[in-house]
């Protein structure tokens, strides 16, 4: 009998929903194409530099989704479906209180985290809970609405469910369970057909577009799906000589002389979709809605929590600087910070503790002597080379930015109530399940790499 692993449900799942989103958002296919594009003309200009980041198999394979869903319970349930695909919550993003705005949701992102499976197929989906539970967001009626709301609605199917369950426990899954698991996991995040009560919608509105899109809906959809990019300014040039319009900036850090640094995104506006609406009286008109979105993106080095740390201190320091002066200022604004706060090389990076990289012994590596027991020294002395880690992960400013550049409005938050207490304490038990750290993945993958270079040049530790 054949059986398919969950790296092989993990890759088709992705296949699949990049062609029900192909079919749903067509200029989707668009950019998928233009990445494609750049992604070729950069690797014949830049040959193999141009996969250290990543060969351009998994580059090329490589997608993230953003879903949204309204309680723990759902969140807890959508756990259960990337946990048969072999994704793990990694990290906690509180998008309540970002610099680019308020909005009324806690994220994480699933995702593979061991290094061969990252390799292998390294989807992951950026996932949002509305935070019903804020008050600063929900007064008590609304709340109370909400919740009855939402705790009316099914996202997951039972079946869907109990084959996630045995995909994740046995690790694979029969042909035909993992066809009819794929088929149910795919449906579930197409855009319902089902008519949207107007004004319930236009209630939540109110509050936040996204408090609509989420708990406005009997269902969840896939709000946008991201493909890789290996020159993302030149992505936004070819996009917008096309004619698509696509939003003010490119989120994250700015085009400068460095290295390629954690995650740069861009996207183009979302597109006004047809949507059933149903008003009060029971009539069902065409209305339409602008929330789903085409986002790309470009990953570089992943930082330390030191070199986090001043990513953070030099996103406040352009702000500062960029106050009064013109939003097209703004770029070389911040490219003068991170000239004067930063080494302009990977490696310069990896001696000042800033980014992350694993080390493997060289090829060619001294003759004669015994090696340095220090990482530092072993690269000096050329018995090893570094490999930067890619940034697998998401930034909160950037992911606020993405929202809030797709939102037709603001929304209304009451400040003077107190924030509820969201954080990966408790969406881990919620989903019963640990938000894992990121910075202790890639710390892991580093030192793991040092235990090999150790084994290979006879040390005891490095
Ligand atoms: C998620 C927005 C954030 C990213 O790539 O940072 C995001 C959403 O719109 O649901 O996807
Ligand atoms: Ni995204």
């Amino acid at each position: 009998m054949t059986t398919i692993g969950q790296w092989r449900l993990r890759a088709a799942f992705a296949a699949r929903l990049s062609r029900m989103y192909g079919r749903e958002v067509p200029a989707y296919t668009t950019l998928v194409d233009v990445s494609r594009e750049v992604n070729e003309d950069v690797l014949r200009a830049r040959g193999a530099d141009a996969e250290r980041l990543g060969s351009i198999r998994r580059v090329t394979a490589e997608r993230h989704g953003a879903i949204r869903v309204g309680t723990p319970g759902e969140l807890r349930q959508v756990a259960r479906v990337f946990g048969a695909l072999g994704m793990r919550p990694v990290g906690f993003y509180d998008l309540r209180d970002t610099a680019a705005g308020a909005l009324p949701v806690v994220s994480t992102a699933f995702r593979p985290v061991a290094e061969e499976e990252l390799a292998r197929n390294p989807f992951r989906v950026f996932t949002s809970m509305l935070t019903v539970a804020d008050p600063r967001f929900f007064d008590a009626d609304l709340r109370a609405r909400l919740t009855a709301f939402l705790a009316g609605r099914e996202l997951f199917a039972p079946e869907l469910l109990a084959l996630a369950d045995r995909a994740e426990a046995e690790w694979e899954l029969p042909a035909a369970d993992a066809e009819r698991f794929l088929d149910l996991a795919v449906r579930s995040f197409e855009l319902s057909a089902e008519p949207i009560d107007r004004d319930w919608y236009a209630t939540l509105e109110r509050v936040s577009p996204v408090a609509a899109d989420i708990g406005g809906v009997r269902s969840t959809h896939l709000n946008h799906l991201t493909p890789r990019v290996l020159d993302i300014d030149e992505l936004y040039r070819r996009m917008t000589a096309r004619g698509v319009e696509m939003i003010d900036t490119i989120q994250g850090p700015p085009r400068w002389e460095g290295p390629d640094v954690l995650l740069r995104q861009t996207s183009f506006r979302a597109l006004a979709e047809p949507r059933a609406m149903r008003a009060a009286d029971g009539t069902v008109t065409r209305g339409a809605l602008r929330v789903r979105f085409g986002e790309v993106e470009a990953r570089g080095i992943a930082l330390t929590r030191e070199g986090r740390a001043l990513y953070d201190r030099m996103l406040d320091l352009v702000d500062e600087r960029a106050a009064h002066r013109s939003a097209a200022d703004r770029g070389d604004i911040a490219r003068a910070v991170w000239a004067e706060h930063l080494p302009v090389t990977e490696q310069g990076l990896v001696e000042q503790g800033l980014g992350f990289c694993t080390y493997h012994v060289a090829p060619g590596r001294p003759r004669g002597g015994r090696p340095p027991a220090e990482a530092g020294a072993l690269l000096r002395d050329g018995w090893v080379r570094a490999e930067p880690i890619v940034y697998e992960d998401f930034l909160p400013r950037s992911a606020a930015g993405i929202f809030h550049s797709n939102l037709s409005g603001a929304g209304s938050r009451d400040s003077a109530q107190g924030a509820a207490a969201y954080d990966a304490g408790r969406l881990s038990a919620a989903m019963d399940r640990e938000v894992l750290d990121p910075f202790a993945l890639y710390e892991r993958q580093r030192e793991r790499s040092l235990a090999r270079v150790a084994l290979a040049l006879r040390l005891d530790a490095v």
